[in-house]
């Protein structure tokens, strides 16, 4: 039977890089017909918007990306706008996936959303125990929900609803907003100028303790479209590096001021939050899967996320 992928969130970083390993590497299997959206095409905050962009495609399966998506700083000043915003997308785009029985939809968690107070490593059935941080509450507990949504989808129609668990993501075609956006793209956009300005002093939010693990877009994607093809079960699977290549701010930081060869001196703003100290994932379900995947190794992903930066800045997108 002929596939139809509808791809939600199609022009965000990580749906434009599953884009780029579909259409530019050619992994589109020949029963799949890959379809990306926008927000343009349809608001899925809206349900006859949703019902119409369903009736558009009729699609077969749903890689579910679209979200209200941001970082530390635009969270933690919008708590409600991520958390209702989020609720309603998610509502539409699982009920009408149901309404139009699809076979399969895979959405999108973050491990962000584990509780604040937890043991580390963070694994798949820890997502529930307890209060996220108060920093993306809104966001968070939206997130919980579309996995709660998959459960009761699954035990009322038994269709394969389910979810997969990211660490932070980057990549080109990020959101480079100065304000809103994640902290890899930021500092990006920020050495870009401060180099441009010949700056000698260079502020990096928060006191640079914090610890990340940070997936490269194009590794991202292609475990998506595995998962798509392969992973049948409703519990969330996390998509993460392993544990052992958590990075600090400061470590990150340094790293993409080498690229931008920024001679000046990084400064910490610790009157800025920090954010959770820490969000440790394993990602040992997924190597138990896939033992062979093997992620890009972060110096050259970061090396090439810099270089798209460099040579897309005047398009580079900055949602406000
Ligand atoms: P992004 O770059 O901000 O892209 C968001 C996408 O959602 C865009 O295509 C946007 O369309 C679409 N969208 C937003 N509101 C919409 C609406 N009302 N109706 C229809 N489409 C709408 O986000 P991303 O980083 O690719 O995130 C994709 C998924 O990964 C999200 O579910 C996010 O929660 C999850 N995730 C992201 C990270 C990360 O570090 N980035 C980490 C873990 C999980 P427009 O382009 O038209 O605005
Ligand atoms: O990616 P980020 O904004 O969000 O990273 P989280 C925030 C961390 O980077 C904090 C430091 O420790 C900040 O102090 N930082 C340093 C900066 N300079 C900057 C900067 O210029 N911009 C930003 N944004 N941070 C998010 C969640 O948490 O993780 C979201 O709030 C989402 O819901 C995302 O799930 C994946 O990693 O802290």
């Amino acid at each position: 039977m002929n596939k139809i992928i509808l791809v939600t969130g199609g022009s965000g970083l990580v749906g434009s890089a599953i884009k780029d390993v579909v259409e530019h590497e050619g992994n589109a299997l020949p029963d799949e017909k890959w379809i990306f959206t926008n927000s343009k095409e349809a608001d899925l905050s809206n349900l006859q918007d949703t019902r119409t962009l369903f009736e558009k495609y009729k699609p077969t399966h749903v890689i579910h990306l679209a979200a209200m998506v941001g970082g530390l700083f635009h969270n933690m000043n919008n708590n409600l706008d991520f958390l209702r915003k989020n609720i309603h997308i998610n509502d539409n785009v699982l009920e009408t996936s149901y309404q139009f029985n699809v076979t399969k939809v895979v959405s999108c968690l973050s491990t962000c959303i584990f509780p604040d107070k937890t043991s580390y490593p963070i694994d798949e059935s820890m997502i529930h125990n307890g209060p996220p941080h108060s920093s993306n509450f809104g966001y968070s507990y939206a997130k919980r929900l579309l996995d709660i949504s998959n459960r009761a989808y699954h035990q009322k129609y038994e269709v394969v609803f389910t979810s997969v668990v990211p660490c932070n993501v980057y990549g080109p075609n990020d959101n480079f907003d100065l304000q809103n956006a994640h902290v890899v793209p930021a500092l990006i956009h920020r050495l870009y100028q401060a180099v441009n300005n010949g700056d000698k002093k260079f502020v990096v939010l928060g006191s640079g303790k914090p610890l990340r693990q940070f997936i490269y877009s194009l590794d991202l994607a292609k475990l998506f479209i595995w998962v798509l093809r392969n992973y049948n079960d409703v519990e969330p699977l996390i998509l993460s590096v392993d544990e052992k290549d958590e990075i600090s701010i400061r470590q990150l930081a340094e790293l993409i001021s080498k690229n931008f060869n920024f001679q000046g001196t990084l400064v910490y703003d610790t009157s800025a939050a920090d954010g959770q100290i820490k969000k440790t994932a394993s990602n040992k379900k997924l190597r138990q899967l896939l033992p062979d995947f093997e992620f890009t190794n972060m110096e050259s992903a970061i090396a090439h996320t810099v270089k798209w930066f460099q040579n897309n800045h005047k398009h580079a997108r900055l949602v406000n």
